[in-house]
């Protein structure tokens, strides 16, 4: 681990290596289905380009949350409880995390994780001078992956897990029980998850949300090949690629896709990849859910809910899941 000190920052530092990007990107452009990870979408750039994709109209999520997170607040953090340890997975600009750190009491510390390191410094600048009094930990890491948890000064009544936005939603279902076992492993026994699930609705509404008419969203998904190109000395031609995103009802998700306009080959790393002209490099995966089905995965995963909150019109949720290990 390499620590650096930033203005009295110390940034935990697990950014994952370019060796291990390059071995991604290899072994998913070369499976039939091509496919890259989502999670590598959110370089400098990316990061920039998901913080745009907020502010659209089409994209309801972050307003859904945001309401419900302000109009719940105060029974949110009854259910918390005072002196947590709140860990943040994917924390981002961490812009709406500041409900929370408003509103908890007595705040043992705060812990963002982000893999865009760039991003992680920038926001944990802005919290230490907005929230003085806090212990601010940030961890620059792929959480898919091991890292440790900084240890606070504070002791801390319980972890709480905060997983906001419905990235949950990025995991096949598989992985993304697994993931939860890791979240319960991580904040333990009496723990908590506090999550957002977003849910299954009219096809339409969700095909706007990721077909944008600012064409944000296939920028944020090109982002990808150009941050290939960039880091690892690739060749794509953008221009020969499009954005094309669907709502597959059958398995409950958005698919995004980049779609090869025309016959063509890339090279990378001393490999040539053949592209056929309409085929696809399959870059994310949305999983929407019923509130029965996220049940059970995090049933499945050690976890009951203990709460859930919805907007209006039921398009989003906002829940929290506690660690039931070791209850009777
Ligand atoms: C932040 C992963 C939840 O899947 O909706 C937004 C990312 N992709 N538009 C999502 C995203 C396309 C977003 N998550």
């Amino acid at each position: 681990m390499n620590s650096k000190e930033d203005k009295r920052i110390r940034l935990h530092d697990f950014e994952p290596g370019q060796d291990r990007f390059l071995a991604e990107v290899l072994s998913g452009l070369r499976k039939s289905q091509k496919e890259l990870p989502s999670k590598y979408f959110y370089d400098e750039q990316g990061s920039c380009l998901f913080d745009r994709i907020c502010t659209l109209d089409e994209y309801y999520i972050p307003r859904a949350e945001a309401t419900i997170m302000e109009t719940y607040i105060e029974e949110m953090v009854d259910l918390l409880g005072p002196s947590v340890l709140l860990i943040e997975y994917g924390s981002g600009s961490s812009a709406k995390t500041r409900i929370l750190l408003d509103h908890l009491r007595e705040l043992a510390a705060y812990v963002p994780i982000d893999i865009c390191r760039e991003q992680l410094l920038r926001a944990t600048r802005g919290l230490v001078s907005a929230y003085s009094g806090l212990e601010v930990l940030p961890v620059c890491a792929d959480y898919t992956c091991g890292f440790e948890l900084p240890v606070p000064r504070r002791p801390s009544e319980r972890k709480v897990v905060y997983f906001p936005g419905s990235t949950i939603g990025n995991f096949d279902p598989i992985p993304a029980k697994h993931f939860l076992e890791h979240i319960a492993g991580v904040c333990g026994p009496g723990g908590g998850l506090l999550t957002g699930v977003d849910l299954k609705k009219a096809p339409r509404v969700l095909h706007r949300a990721y077909n944008d008419r600012q064409g944000v969203t296939a920028a944020f998904n090109l982002n990808l090949l150009e941050r290939i190109n960039r880091e690892l000395n690739c060749d794509f031609q953008l221009e020969w690629f499009e954005h094309y995103a669907f709502y597959n009802p059958r398995e409950g998700r958005v698919e995004m896709h980049l779609v090869s306009l025309r016959d063509q080959t890339i090279h990378l790393d001393n490999v040539t990849i053949p592209f056929a002209k309409g085929e696809s490099i399959w870059t994310e995966s949305s999983y929407k859910f019923n509130l029965d089905e996220f049940e059970q995965m995090a049933a499945a995963a050690g976890f009951k809910v203990e709460h859930i909150w919805t907007d209006e019109q039921q398009w989003f949720s906002v829940q929290y899941l506690v660690n039931t290990e070791g209850a009777t």
